[in-house]
């Protein structure tokens, strides 16, 4: 096992990693911006180095000065936690080539599912089902183009093989703008990132965001830690996750869970991962893979009992999962409420200093925040803060326990989305389970102040 592990990230995933090294007995290094001096992890460091300004650019996603930092420190191996440069395969090569271990998957592993086009095309490979569209990149033949679009079948969506939650997309509706919406999203892909690659797929109208958690370690084994639904976001960015899924039938889970485990073994994927779903009418559809540990991993956790970032560390270290697929039960059901400092129905963000802090507890409650009474939320970061998650025996239990949990919270001196979490949380259409992607925003249009 490795004696120390350098944490290349901040926030609360930052405070994640410390308290996994901790109960490993492993020694983490922190880095951080001159920004982040203040954050609890950086203070409950036993090493912490400072790896430049505020700007991400010029810290968190500056890669000699992170690469330095484990250098000087004497770490060996770098934990990139979610964001920054989690799913960089050029970022993960140069920790290797320094003589580092990179905690999460292979630089060829990130970069097949960094591309859309590759990942899919590895996804029909090994047998997970994707949704009907081109076979690879969109030539540029009009008249090819047509013909795709015409057997998927309209509305088509145009996908930039360089994008990915949700970044340079297009939705098609008749043929008459399909030629035009092709150019559009190659040149915006070509700039924003730096690859006019495009492929097609039918657009699924009312699909629910579903996504499988996956561990694999060195020597051929990999697992399924059941679904979470993630379908509660807004512009792609999720506000509420939980598992397991509301009425999916344990079968359907079961058949696309065996899926994802065998694509792993196929493609020799390691690390945590997960493959993103849209979910219709009883069918998995696959669209991106996350090669990344992800924000909301603990409502897996706590259906099924194993740490995930502690797994991470193990199989990276070259042991072999502590687990077999049998060990892996789902017990009970979880839900996760980001915490952001935004204003919870404008949206804008809202950094600054926390006047009053008061975290819920009891039973079945959670934590997850780098955050405390008297903390700074700086500017230059995603406006997260921290997550409430909430376990019970039923959905029933726990959505009750997550009322009783937002009641108790106070967060002052800044705006937060409790107040958007406390609404949502008694909204009868929520409560009975199964919304779509789309529900939020329409809540949202219908709950205007
Ligand atoms: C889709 C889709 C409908 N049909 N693909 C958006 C994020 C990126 N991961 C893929 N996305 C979508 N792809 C087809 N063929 C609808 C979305 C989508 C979406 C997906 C998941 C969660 C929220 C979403 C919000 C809007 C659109």
């Amino acid at each position: 096992m490795f004696k120390k592990i350098l944490v290349a990230n901040r926030g609360e995933i930052a405070l994640r990693i410390q308290r996994a090294c901790r109960e490993l007995g492993i020694k983490a290094v922190m880095v951080y911006s001159e920004a982040d001096k203040e954050a609890k992890y950086v203070k409950l460091a036993e090493e912490a180095v400072c790896i430049g300004p505020a700007a991400s650019p010029l810290s968190y996603l500056n890669m000699p000065a992170i690469i330095s930092a484990a250098e000087v420190t004497d770490a060996e191996a770098i934990h990139p936690g979610y964001g920054f440069l989690s799913e960089n395969a050029d970022f993960a090569e140069r920790v290797e080539k320094s003589g580092f271990q990179f905690i999460g998957p292979t630089p060829e592993s990130i970069r097949i599912m960094g591309d859309k086009v590759s990942a899919k095309q590895a996804m029909i490979r090994a047998g997970v089902p994707c949704v009907p569209g081109s076979e690879g990149e969109l030539p540029d033949d009009p008249v090819q183009i047509r013909r795709v679009a015409k057997s998927v079948g309209y509305p088509v969506i145009i996908k930039a093989a360089g994008g990915g939650g949700g970044r340079g997309m297009r939705v098609v509706h008749t043929e008459a703008a399909l030629i035009n919406a092709v150019q559009m999203t190659k040149a915006e892909a070509g700039v924003a990132f730096g690859n006019p690659a495009v492929y097609m797929e039918k657009f699924l109208q009312n699909p629910r965001h579903i996504e499988i958690q996956i561990l694999a370690d060195k020597h051929k084994n990999a697992v399924y830690l059941g679904e979470r639904d993630c379908s509660m976001q807004r512009r792609h960015q999720k506000v509420i996750e939980e598992a397991p899924a509301p009425g999916i039938p344990r079968k359907l889970i079961e058949k696309i869970g065996e899926r994802c485990v065998a694509a792993c073994k196929k493609i020799g994927y390691r690390g945590a991962g997960t493959f993103e779903f849209l979910y219709e009418n009883g069918e998995f559809y696959f669209i991106e893979m996350n090669t990344r540990v992800q924000v909301e991993h603990p409502v897996t956790e706590w259906v099924t009992g194993v740490d995930i970032v502690k797994t991470q560390i193990m199989v990276a270290a070259g042991e072999k999962l502590p687990f077999t697929q049998r060990d892996i039960q789902i017990r009970g059901h979880a839900i996760e409420c980001r915490v952001n400092a935004e204003d919870p129905f404008k949206f804008t963000p809202s950094p600054g200093r926390i006047t009053s802090w008061h975290m819920p507890g009891g039973p079945g409650v959670r934590v997850d925040s780098h955050a405390y009474n008297n903390y700074f939320v700086p500017p230059n970061y995603d406006s997260m803060i921290g997550k409430i998650i909430v376990h019970g025996d039923t959905r029933e239990q726990a959505l009750a326990r997550m009322q009783t949990a937002l009641a108790e919270t106070v967060i002052e001196g800044i705006s937060t989305n409790i107040p958007l979490h406390r609404e949502l949380m008694v909204d009868a259409k929520f409560m009975s389970g199964g919304t779509n992607i789309h529900y939020l925003e329409h809540w949202l249009s219908q709950h205007k102040r």
